[in-house]
This record gives structure tokens, sequence and C-alpha cells, in this order.
């Protein structure tokens, strides 16, 4: 069993779409092993998306990420990163296969629905970033 960390981004929490996402999973074998809605500060975002700070679109995506609550979770299930990553779709949604989250429920790459991580050492990582141990169960 693989754990893996999830965000549902402001953008979809906006919508409203929070259960249709979560039944995506669910449908899909991914468990809910932890969950909750927060408000990211601008510090906390920051320190999520460090490993991008070099990058063009950093300000951009702090901001947006602060911009509405967003639903953390840990999903749990056989080979959850991929699983996830796949369930998501491509990180353009423009270029993300029908079906997908991404191209269901995201307008643009700025505001795409879903942050899903992108491997198992990243995904220890980020699911302590934001949960205890006690709260994953
Ligand atoms: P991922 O979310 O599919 O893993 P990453 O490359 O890790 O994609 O980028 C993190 C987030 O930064 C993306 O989900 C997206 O919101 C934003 N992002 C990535 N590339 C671009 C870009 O070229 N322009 C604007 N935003 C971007
Ligand atoms: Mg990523």
């Amino acid at each position: 069993m693989e754990q893996t960390l999830s965000i549902i981004k402001p953008d979809a929490t906006k919508k409203m779409v929070i259960g249709k996402i979560i039944d995506r999973f669910e449908t899909n074998g991914l468990r809910i092993a932890a969950i909750k809605k927060i408000q990211l500060s601008e510090s906390d975002a920051k320190a999520f998306y460090s490993v991008h700070k070099e990058r063009p679109f950093y300000n951009d995506l702090v901001k947006f990420m602060i911009s509405a609550p967003v639903v953390v979770m840990v999903l749990e299930g056989q080979d959850a990163v991929k699983k996830n990553r796949d369930l998501m779709g491509a990180t353009n949604p423009k270029e993300a296969q029908k079906g997908t989250i991404r191209a269901d429920f995201a307008e643009n790459i700025d505001a795409n629905a879903v942050h899903g991580s992108d491997s198992l050492e990243n995904a220890k990582n980020e699911i302590g970033f934001f949960f205890s141990k006690k709260e994953i169960c």
C-alpha cells in the first residue's frame, strides 16, 4: 500500500466540485486516509512549492494557492502516487486526456484543480508537511 498527497486547489473549491473530485479518488480505489480544508498562508504556499522557486510562474502560483481555501488529503491504495497522477491528467488541462480531473474541472495551467505528489519520496515529505501521524488513519 502506498500513500500520496492530494490538494484540491482554490479554483476547484470555489467552483464547489470538492465532492466530485473526491468521488474520482474513491471510485478508483484510492482511500481517503486523512483530509482537511484549510486556508494556506503565503509562507505555507511558498514553502510547499519551494522546489519551483526559481521558475517564472512561482509568484503567481503562490498567489493562486492562497486565493481561497484548499482541501488537503492523504490518498492510500496500490500504486497511489501513479494512480493519482493518472486520474489528475496533464499539468496543462488543455493537454489532459478526456475523463481526467484536470480535463473535466480545470480551465488553464495556472488554475488546474489539483496537486498530486510526483514520487514516493516527495509524497512522504508532502504528507509530513500537512499531517501528523495521528491524523492519518
Ligand atoms: P504538476 O502540478 O502537474 O506536478 P508542476 O510542474 O509540479 O506540475 O508545477 C506545479 C504547478 O505550477 C502546476 O500544477 C501549475 O499550476 C503551475 N505551473 C507549472 N508550469 C506552469 C507554467 O508553465 N505556467 C504557469 N503555471 C505553471
Ligand atoms: Mg508537481
